[in-house]
């Protein structure tokens, strides 16, 4: 199914009906909840909300236009709840719907645990995994194809070899550029992750890099050394795409295990074009994860 293409901005709650069957994971401190239920008591859904940084431009009116009720006074302390006019108090909701219970896994909070993959053991183990049980890339076809998110676009480079888009990540809701993230999603669509890559896209990779930077600089007035540019191994979606984001903004997923400097892939490439086909890469599965259990499995023969 192919949904929510570009429509009119939705007015009405697709949320009102929604009934909480389980949290997935939620924390106090990134002021997140992730929450798993169903739409219309039919439809599964994942819900996440995130409560956004307070902006400084939005100070003044924060200031004189909410109300104050005050909690406590105790000499030169006081505490207060301000209730901020509605717009200046906004959460960022995320919904996935219908979502499948790769989804549903995906969101839970869990342990992981670190995997070795050599060369051999991706083609023995991981691809056949992934060929059958990995997300669909429809949501990237459509922006590749101008069905979402066309509006969203920062910069294209039609070029079907080293071409991409550049656009949002959907977890930046673009209020501040403290938490810049930008995906560069490339047009050729054979290259499922960093294991695909060879000295033959060092081109693609080297036209991300430049102008993904001076798309960013242009239009954000981040300069490249702000910037952290890498590739997810593994990613949730196999298909080629390199996040950009703030440096000192500590993305999910930007840690050692997972992210892969896009400066130091194309240098490896260089050295060694075949460098992502052989080398042994480590990255973390979570616990329930299927392919998990496959190297599990492999272990044990
Ligand atoms: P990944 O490394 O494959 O997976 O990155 P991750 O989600 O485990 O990091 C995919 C990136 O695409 C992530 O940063 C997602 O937040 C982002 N993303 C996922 N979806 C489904 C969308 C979408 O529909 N639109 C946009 N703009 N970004 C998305």
């Amino acid at each position: 199914t192919n949904r929510h293409q570009d429509t009119e901005p939705e007015r009405e709650n697709v949320l009102s009906g929604f009934k909480t069957s389980a949290v997935l994971s939620d924390s106090a401190r990134e002021k997140t909840i992730f929450i798993h239920g169903k739409v219309w008591s039919a439809e599964d859904a994942v819900v996440i909300l995130e409560k956004t940084p307070i902006r400084q431009d939005s100070l003044a009116e924060l200031l004189s236009g909410s109300t104050l009720q005050l909690e406590m006074r105790n000499d030169i302390y006081s505490t207060y709840r301000l209730q901020a006019p509605p717009h200046l108090n906004e959460i960022k909701t995320t919904v996935v719907c219908p979502a499948t219970e790769k989804h549903v896994k995906k969101y839970q909070r869990q342990e992981s645990f670190l995997v070795e993959e050599t060369g051999d053991d991706y083609q023995s183990i991981t691809l056949p995994y992934i060929q059958k049980q990995s997300f669909s890339v429809q949501w990237v076809y459509n922006i590749l194809e101008k069905k979402a998110e066309a509006e969203r676009v920062v910069y294209e480079d039609p070029d079907p070899k080293v071409g991409f888009v550049l656009l949002p990540d959907f977890k930046w809701d673009q209020k501040q550029v403290d938490d810049l993230y930008l995906i560069a999603i490339v047009h050729q669509r054979n290259i499922k992750s960093l294991r695909d890559l060879t000295s033959e896209h060092l081109p693609l990779l080297q036209n991300i890099f430049q102008k993904g930077k001076e798309q960013i600089l242009q239009r954000y007035k981040l300069p490249s050394s702000k910037l952290r540019v890498y590739l997810h191994y593994q990613p949730s979606y196999y298909h080629l795409h390199v996040h950009f984001t703030k440096l000192g903004y500590e993305a999910p997923g930007c840690g050692v295990e997972r992210a892969h400097l896009l400066a130091d892939v194309i240098q490896n490439l260089q050295s060694d074009p075949r460098y992502y086909e052989t080398r042994t890469l480590y990255f973390p599965l979570r616990a329930d994860d299927g392919l998990l259990s496959k190297f599990k499995e492999d272990l044990e023969l």
